[in-house]
């Protein structure tokens, strides 16, 4: 069922309105005159930042997405024969939601899980990987994509004197090639520094394929600083194991949300 019916009716009152994680939310229909745009409208309220994934049931034309808050606009565009974006990484807790398309459409779907976000392990100030452990820096990046680049910058305080930096926006990753000593499974340590970010969400890649099947987004909050003192570093350790063969792999980090310095990373065997 579609909406089309102007000017404007109650969301209860449709069978064609605007769930949050499968509970209805408080939505509004309208048509914009005189172009005749449909729309719907909607306040958000997310228990923590993260990743929102959109689903639209029914369109017979591009549907758009508004997302807004504090500031800062999120736009995305759902082609005319698919369902779903792309997950939006939705910063502000309280947004405005607007949806519209030239024609009616159905059921707005959008589901907070849909992307699978789990917090990294955030080792506390001071921390040093043991000995076994085997340290790459991030300073000897071997590939980069995205339309802004991220820079090899001088840090005192950084392992080996320097990290990268300038890891801001969507679409931006890093590949560093990694060598493991052994087939062994793994586990895999990032030394980031962060600040004035609600959340930093990022994706981690090993040859390509994400590090775990349990999870795709990795996040982690502020630690003080850009890495310009010894404080506002920490290492953080991934939320899973990884069984890596003996010899070099790719091990690659997507920016989704956030900027987020990198100093270096770590694997050590994991002693299970
Ligand atoms: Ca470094």
């Amino acid at each position: 069922m579609v909406y089309s019916k102007p000017p404007v009716v109650d969301a209860k009152s449709s069978p064609d309105s605007l769930f949050l994680n499968g509970a209805e939310l408080p939505a509004e229909r309208f048509i914009a005159e005189p172009c005749r745009i449909q729309g719907m409208s909607a306040i958000l309220r997310l228990s923590e930042p993260g990743r929102l994934a959109i689903k639209v049931r029914e369109h017979d034309a591009p549907i758009s997405i508004i997302l807004g808050g504090d500031g800062k606009i999120v736009t995305k565009t759902i082609p005319v024969g698919e369902t779903a974006t792309a997950p939006f990484s939705v910063v502000n807790t309280s947004s405005t939601f607007l949806v519209s398309s030239e024609k009616p459409f159905g059921k707005v779907e959008l589901d907070t899980a849909a992307s699978r976000v789990k917090p990294a392990i955030v080792r506390p100030e001071g921390f040093a990987p043991p000995p076994e452990a085997i340290v790459f820096e991030a300073e000897n990046i071997a590939s980069q994509e995205g339309q802004r680049s991220a820079k090899v910058v001088e840090r005192p305080s950084a392992s080996n004197g320097r990290a990268t930096s300038g890891w801001d926006v969507e679409g931006q990753a890093g590949e560093w090639l990694i060598n493991a000593p052994e087939d062994a499974t793994y586990r895999i340590y990032i030394r980031t520094a962060t600040v004035n970010h609600p959340v930093v969400l990022r994706e981690f890649y090993l040859d390509g394929r994400h590090i775990s099947t349990d999870f795709d987004v990795v996040s982690w909050r502020s630690t003080g600083g850009f890495g310009y003192a010894p404080k506002e570093w920490r290492w953080l350790e991934l939320p899973a194991t990884a069984t890596i063969q003996k010899g070099s792999h790719r091990l690659k980090v997507a920016v989704l949300l956030g900027s987020a310095n990198i100093d270096a990373f770590a694997i050590i065997k994991n002693a299970k």
